[in-house]
Formats: C-alpha cells, structure tokens, sequence
C-alpha cells in the first residue's frame, strides 16, 4: 500500500495543481475520472497529506456515490451527502479501523473483488447510517470478532466468496436489524469452534442462503444450520470470573457439611485459617468463621462420624485440629497435634482406609519426615514416618487396581509409590517413577476409568502420566514457568488440566477424545495462583484459584449455549448481580 504520509517536500507547479483539481473533487465530487485522494488522519492538516500521493487510479463521481475501480486507496472525502461506495478490483491488503469514516453518510458499502484478506476491528466504526453491506468476491480469511461493531442498521450484510473458514464468535453481536445475511461460496470448517456459528443460523431471524460445510471430511455438504445442536465432540464452555475473596491463599479445601458447602482456606499473611460459607441464594462465598494459628500453612477438612473437623498445618507450634460445635456455630479448638519429626509442612493429604481414618503431613524439610496420623475416637495420633531425608513437596492417596496407594513427590528425588499392606496395616515402599525429577505437586485422575497422575515442575515440563496396569508412563509434557500445580478437574464428564504460572497466565487445557491428550483451551489469569478447586454446585459449576500474592477467584464454568455468544441477550439479564 502507498503510503499515506511521506516526507514533507516543497510543491511542484505540477502537483499544486492537481491538489486544486483534489481539492475540487473533495469539495464538490462532481470531476468525473479524477481520480482517488487521500486523507489519513483528521489530527494533521488533510491537504498535506494529499500532496505525497499523486491520484493516478480511477474514481468516477456522482454527487451521492462514488465508484472506484482498480485503485490501490480508498477515497476519503470531506462532503457529508455521499450515500454510496463501491470499491471494485482494487489492491489493498486489508480493512482497517474506521477506514470508511470520513463518509458517515453512506448507506451502502460494496466491496467487490478486491485482493484484501483481513477486516481488522471496528472496520466500519462512523457509519451510523449503514444498511447495505456487500464484501463479495474478496479473499478474505479472516476478519476480527469487533468487525462490526456498532453497525446497528445494518439490513443486508453480504460475506460471500471469500476464503472464509470460520468466523469469530460474536461477529454479528451488534447487527440487530439484519434481514438478510449471504455466506455463500466460503468453505467452513464445521469444527467446534463453528460450533456458534451453526447454532447463530439456527436461531437468527434474518434469512440466511443455504451454507454448507466443506470440511472436516465426515462433514462435508452438511448444511450448517442442520449441525446437531449437542454435537458430541463439542462442549461450548466459557470461564467467567465470578465472586473474588478479598484474601491471599495457599489452599482451598471444599467441604460439605449437613447440606451446606463450605471452604477452608489457608491464609499465611493473616495467620489464619479462613472458613467461609456458600450462600445457594448469592451464590457466591460469606465469610463463616477465622481459626487463628501460628504461621499457617494449611487447612483441610475431615468429615468423621458427621462431625465436622479442621486439621491445621503450622509452621510453628505443631497442628491444630478444630471441631465444628453446633451450639456455638463455629470452630472451636479439639487438639494440638505434636509435629515429632515435622519441621515443614507442605502438604496435608486426609483419606481413609477401611474404617480408620488418616491424614498425612509431607514435609519439606529434609531434616523432617511426612508423618502419618491415625485416629483414635480421641484425636489424631503419630502412627507412621515415611520417608526419611527427602523434601517432599506433595502427596497423592488414592486407589490403584483395587489397592490404596500414596505418591510422594519431592524435589530431591523420584516420586516414590507407597502401598498399604493389609496384614501389617502400614505403608511399604513399592516403587518409583522414574526420570521425574524435581516435582511440585502431584494429582491422580480417571478418565474411562483409567488412573493419570498430573505432575507438576516448577520451571521444566509438567508431565501428565498414564497407569499402563504395570507402571505409569508419561503421555503428555506441558513447558511450565513458575508452575506449583498441575490439576485436574471434572465437569459434566469434561476433564480439564489447569498448570499454574508465577511469571504468566495460567493455562487451562481440555481433554480431546478424539485425539486421546489435552488440549489448550484458554487463559486465566492469577497472580502466585497456588491451587485450583472444582466446586459442582446444583446448577452451576466454579473453580476457586487461590493466591498467593494476590486476591482469590472463584470462577464459573459456564457450559452450554451461551445467549451472551449471539448477540440475544445480554449476559447481565441472565445473571444479575454476579459480574465482580
Ligand atoms: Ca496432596
């Protein structure tokens, strides 16, 4: 493309010239084969910027409309009675911002059979009064979500033959008048990205030509408003931030406790443990109840014999456990557990085995031991140290082929596989992992009923790891920058994988059938985020992001058809009161 403004230069006799017979054209656009003129900007004087281009292509006038035919500028032109523009054969790589906005009289646009590619944002922005527009017969591939934005009268909106594949959802949020709408002669990828797009024609009142997919292969020739509305493959799922808790955190455990659902959250600043409460009519988090402690650095519920209890870990002063009363409505204190060979806690794991209940404490320090606790009708008791001199950093209790299993993770040496032995009732060391060093957190999953271990390393590749029946063996590698956890988490039989990020956003990547590894879905962003905690209410789904130098989110999982994606509804109308 020429450009617009050049170099300042002294002006020819020649060039003073055809500046008056611009001027002339600008001014009355009555000079027919005058030619194209170009104004830039309205912050710098108009005239000088036409002076570096001398009009070579071709416009023809009239006083309402303009044709241009092989120019490589669109014309810009100060008289305000223009109605109509058309742009055929011309050569210029794109439509950009407010290109058109020097003519915000015109009613209708054509661009026909132009070389551009691209329409960028807010293309068409000035144009209040625009009702017909055809974009036929270009080459365009892609055109920005906010295209149209504000085009509020636009009747008829004509997009075809171009190399159009997909479009971006929410392109025609803002075209509330459109009658007729023409895609013909694009060839769409009928994939879950389109997915919007089929459920948009389903659903518009503007009348839409018959389009069809081209690809993928299995979808070929299928009209796309006759796509299955529930495509099996396809999950439209949004991630809306919903309630933030004023509070740093370094974990949030969920707990529910005669009918209602609560969260314990480990705060380290505060010295405390912060319970809050799920109000089903806010639905958003109330604060509940503070357990104070001593630098606090986790909190986890245990449910035993309906009564509820919170064990928390302390840097200092061994742990706490607190016992929900009744009367009182709060936590009160139960027992101090004393911390023999902790010296620092990281990670409180609590299962059962059989009757009996446990909790774990790993330890950090390679001076102290994880210790297993046991309880007894009276409280907790130390009942097993395992693993002596390694920094344990994470533990994992779950089943494997019928038998409990804990993993130890750690950052001085494999993840280590400990198995209950029936008979003797302890723990014994029954494997290792091998060539996975150096890791931070470690998650067990299912999916089809087989077991996955999500690791997570710090800076290097988090590694998701699938149970072949005799070892886990690595699938998947994600490159992880300051990532403290890999987790994952289930919604209405969608598994997700988050991998936090100190330096960056964190990434949430979603589980593809087809291809039998996760994929990245999107972004969220979290500052220090240190855990992330599936809560299923009865309607909705949320994911609770704990930080530690910032505040803590709770986000929605919006799932299904989303109003909000075509332009129906506005998404406040639905949801009152819940965008933070
Ligand atoms: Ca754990």
């Amino acid at each position: 493309m020429p450009p617009l403004m050049g170099q300042s230069k002294a002006l020819t006799a020649s060039e003073l010239l055809i500046l008056k017979s611009v001027l002339h054209a600008a001014f009355h656009c009555a000079v027919r084969d005058r030619g194209a003129y170009a104004l830039d900007s309205a912050t710098k004087p108009w005239i000088l910027q036409t002076i570096n281009y001398l009009p070579s292509e071709r416009c023809t006038c009239t006083t309402d409309s303009i044709i241009c035919v092989g120019s490589s500028l669109i014309p810009r032109t100060i008289p305000s009675d223009i109605n109509s523009l058309s742009i055929v054969n011309c050569s210029f790589p794109e439509i950009k911002e407010a290109m058109f906005s020097l003519m915000p009289s015109l009613q209708l646009l054509l661009l026909s059979s132009n070389s551009f590619s691209e329409i960028k944002e807010d293309a068409f922005s000035g144009l209040p009064h625009l009702e017909y527009l055809f974009i036929e017969g270009n080459k365009i591939e892609e055109i920005n979500k906010y295209a149209f934005r504000g085009l509020r009268d636009v009747t008829h909106l004509s997009l075809a033959n171009n190399n159009l594949k997909t479009l971006p959802r929410g392109l025609f949020a803002d075209l509330r008048s459109l009658i007729e709408l023409d895609l013909r002669g694009n060839l769409f990828h009928c994939d879950c990205e389109s997915m919007w797009l089929m459920l948009w024609l389903k659903r518009s009142n503007a009348t839409i030509s018959d389009v069809y997919c081209a690809s993928p292969s299995g979808m070929k020739g299928v009209l796309l408003k006759e796509v299955p509305e529930k495509h099996s493959k396809c999950v439209s799922t949004d991630f809306v931030q919903h309630q933030i808790v004023n509070t740093q955190s370094m974990s949030a455990d969920i707990f529910f406790h005669k009918d209602d659902i609560y969260v314990a959250m480990a705060v380290p600043n505060s010295d405390n443990c912060i319970i809050m409460e799920w109000d089903h009519i806010e639905t958003k988090f109330r604060p509940f109840d503070n357990i104070t402690g001593r630098s606090v650095v986790g909190c986890r519920s245990v449910l035993i014999n309906e009564q509820a209890f919170v064990i928390v870990s302390q840097l200092f002063d061994g742990s706490l456990v607190y016992k929900y009363d009744q009367a009182q409505n709060k936590f009160t204190k139960f027992q101090t557990v004393e911390m023999l060979n902790v010296s620092k806690p990281n990670d409180i794991e609590v299962f059962q085995i059989g009757d009996d209940w446990f909790f774990l404490i790993v330890d950090s320090s390679k001076a102290g031991m994880t210790t297993l606790f046991k309880w007894n009708e009276t409280g907790f008791y130390p009942y097993q140290f395992l693993h002596e001199w390694f920094r344990d950093t994470d533990a994992e209790f779950f089943d494997l082929d019928g038998k409990s299993v804990l993993i130890l993770v750690s950052r001085s040496q494999v993840p280590v596989i400990y198995q209950w032995n029936k008979s003797t009732q302890k723990f014994v060391l029954h494997d290792e992992i091998a060539n996975m060093d150096d890791i931070v957190s470690v998650k067990a999953f299912r999916i089809h009923d087989v077991p996955y271990l999500a690791l997570a390393c710090y800076i290097g590749d988090s590694k998701v790891l699938k149970w072949t029946g005799k070892h886990f063996e690595e699938v998947q590698g994600f490159p992880s920058r300051g990532a403290t956890v890999l987790q994952p988490i289930k919604f209405k039989d969608q598994h997700y994988l988050i991998l936090s990020s100190d330096y960056s956003f964190s990434q949430i990547f979603r589980w593809d059938e087809e291809n039998q590894n996760f994929m990245k879905f999107r972004d969220v962003y979290v500052q220090w985020p240190r855990s992330f905690t599936a809560l299923c209410t009865d309607q909705r789904d949320f994911v609770l992001a704990t930080s530690f130098k910032g505040k803590t989110k709770v986000h929605q999982m919006c799932s299904g058809f989303n109003p909000r994606d075509y332009g129906l509804v506005s998404f406040k109308l639905i949801y009152p009161n819940e965008l933070v």
